[in-house]
C-alpha cells in the first residue's frame, strides 16, 4: 500500500499560507486515502523548528500544530499516523547517514536555503542541511506522496536525487518519492499551491516575515484579518483580472478567497472579473477568510492537550518500529552493522 507523509513546522503561529498550501490538501487527501488502506503520516518536524528562531515554547507550539490539523478537519482511523519527529531517533541519525550521501553542489542549489540565509552575515548549518533532514523524514517510511507548498517542492526532487544515488551505491533500500508532477496531481490542483505575501505579492507569504500585515495568521481576529486584506498591495489597473504574472496582488486575494470557501477558482473570479469595485472584493474576500477562521479557532479551542498527547504518543510507537527498520537496513548496507 502507498505512503503518504508530511509536516509542518512548530516554529511559531501558522500562516494561512501553511493552511492553504499544506495542511488543507494534506487533512483531504488523509481523509480520502486513509480510508482505502493508504499509510498517512502527519508528523510535527519540532528538530526543523529550531533552524529558525521559535516564536513561544517549542513543546506548545507543537501540540498546537496537531491541534490545527484537528480543527481542520482531520479524521483519525487506523492508518493515519501522528508523531514528533524528535520522539523519533533515526531521523536524525538517517540524516548524517544521508548528509554523507548529497553534495555540496546540490544543496547549495536550494533555493529556500538561499532566500532563508539571504542578507545574514552568518546563519545555522541547520538552515543550509535541513532539505537533507527532510530526505530521511521521507524515505525512512518509503513514502510515496509528500503533499507540500510550492516552495518545498524542490526538496522532493533532491530526496528522489540522494536516494538514487544510495541506491545505486549500497542496493536498492529507499523507495523513490514520487516526482514533482505525479505529487501535484495525486494532490488534485493543477499546480502547487504558493499562497503570496499581502504587502509585496512578489513573495511567498511566510511566517518569520518581520512585517506583521504582510500574513495572515491562523489566530487572527475577524478585525485583523480584514485590516491586513483592506491593506493589501494590489495594482492600479481599472479592471480585476485573475493573473498571476501580471497582478500577483489581486490574484492573491481571489485564489485564497476561492480555497477558504472550497470552490473552483473560475466560480470565484467569474463574480469579480471585469469590475472595478476593487474595495468590495477586498470586502468579500475579509468576510470569507474571517468567517472559516473564525469556525476553525472555535474548533480548535475545544481540543484537549490529553487528547493530543495521546496521539501523539500512540503514533510514535509506530513511527518508532517502522522507521528503525528501514533505518537498520540502511546500517547494513553502509556496513555499520
Ligand atoms: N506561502 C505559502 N503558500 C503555500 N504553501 C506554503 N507553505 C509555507 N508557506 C506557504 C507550506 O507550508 C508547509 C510547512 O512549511 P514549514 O513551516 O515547514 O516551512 P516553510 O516553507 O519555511 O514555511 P514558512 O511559513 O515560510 O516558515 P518560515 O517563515 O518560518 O520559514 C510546507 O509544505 C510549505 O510548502
Amino acid at each position: 500500500m502507498k505512503t503518504i507523509l508530511t509536516g509542518i513546522r512548530a516554529n511559531s503561529v501558522l500562516t494561512l499560507g501553511n493552511f492553504l498550501g499544506a495542511m488543507l490538501p494534506m487533512v483531504r487527501l488523509s481523509n480520502k486515502y486513509s480510508k482505502e488502506g493508504y499509510s498517512v503520516n502527519i508528523f510535527v518536524p519540532d528538530l526543523h523548528s529550531i533552524i529558525s528562531e521559535v516564536d513561544g515554547n517549542l513543546r506548545e507550539n507543537t501540540i498546537r500544530t496537531l491541534k490545527y490539523y484537528l480543527a481542520a478537519g482531520l479524521e483519525i482511523n487506523e492508518n493515519v499516523h501522528i508523531y514528533r519527529q524528535s520522539y523519533v531517533p533515526a531521523h536524525s541519525e538517517l540524516c548524517w547517514i544521508l548528509n554523507c550521501t548529497a553534495t555540496m553542489g546540490e544543496m547549495n542549489r536550494m533555493t529556500q536555503y538561499k532566500e532563508k540565509s539571504e542578507g545574514k552575515s552568518s546563519c545555522n548549518v541547520g538552515i543550509f542541511d535541513y532539505p537533507v533532514l527532510m530526505a530521511a523524514d521521507i524515505l525512512l517510511y518509503s513514502a510515496n506522496y509528500v503533499p507540500l507548498g510550492e516552495d518545498q517542492f524542490q526538496h522532493i526532487e533532491l530526496t528522489r536525487n540522494i536516494a538514487e544515488r544510495f541506491n545505486h551505491k549500497y542496493g536498492e533500500v529507499f523507495v523513490i518519492p514520487e516526482a514533482t508532477a505525479e505529487q501535484v496531481k495525486f494532490m488534485g490542483v493543477e499546480k502547487a499551491i504558493r499562497i503570496r505575501d499581502l504587502i509585496d505579492p512578489e513573495k511567498k507569504m511566510s511566517k518569520s516575515t518581520a512585517a506583521e500585515n504582510s500574513k495572515i495568521m491562523l489566530d487572527d481576529e475577524p478585525a485583523k484579518v480584514a485590516k491586513k486584506i483592506m491593506g493589501a498591495t494590489t495594482d492600479s489597473f481599472e479592471q480585476i483580472k485573475f493573473d498571476f504574472a501580471t497582478r500577483p496582488g489581486i490574484s492573491n486575494l481571489l485564489y485564497m478567497a476561492a480555497l477558504m470557501k472550497g470552490i473552483s477558482l473560475s466560480d470565484f473570479v467569474k463574480d469579480w472579473e471585469g469590475q472595478s469595485r476593487y474595495g468590495d472584493l477586498k470586502k468579500a474576500v475579509a468576510e470569507v477568510i474571517s468567517t472559516r477562521l473564525a469556525d476553525f479557532q472555535a474548533r480548535m479551542a475545544k481540543i484537549s492537550d490529553e487528547e493530543v498527547l495521546a496521539l501523539f504518543e500512540e503514533g510514535e510507537k509506530y513511527a518508532n518500529k517502522i522507521a528503525n527498520a528501514k533505518l537498520l537496513e540502511v546500517q547494513k548496507a553502509v556496513g555499520l552493522r
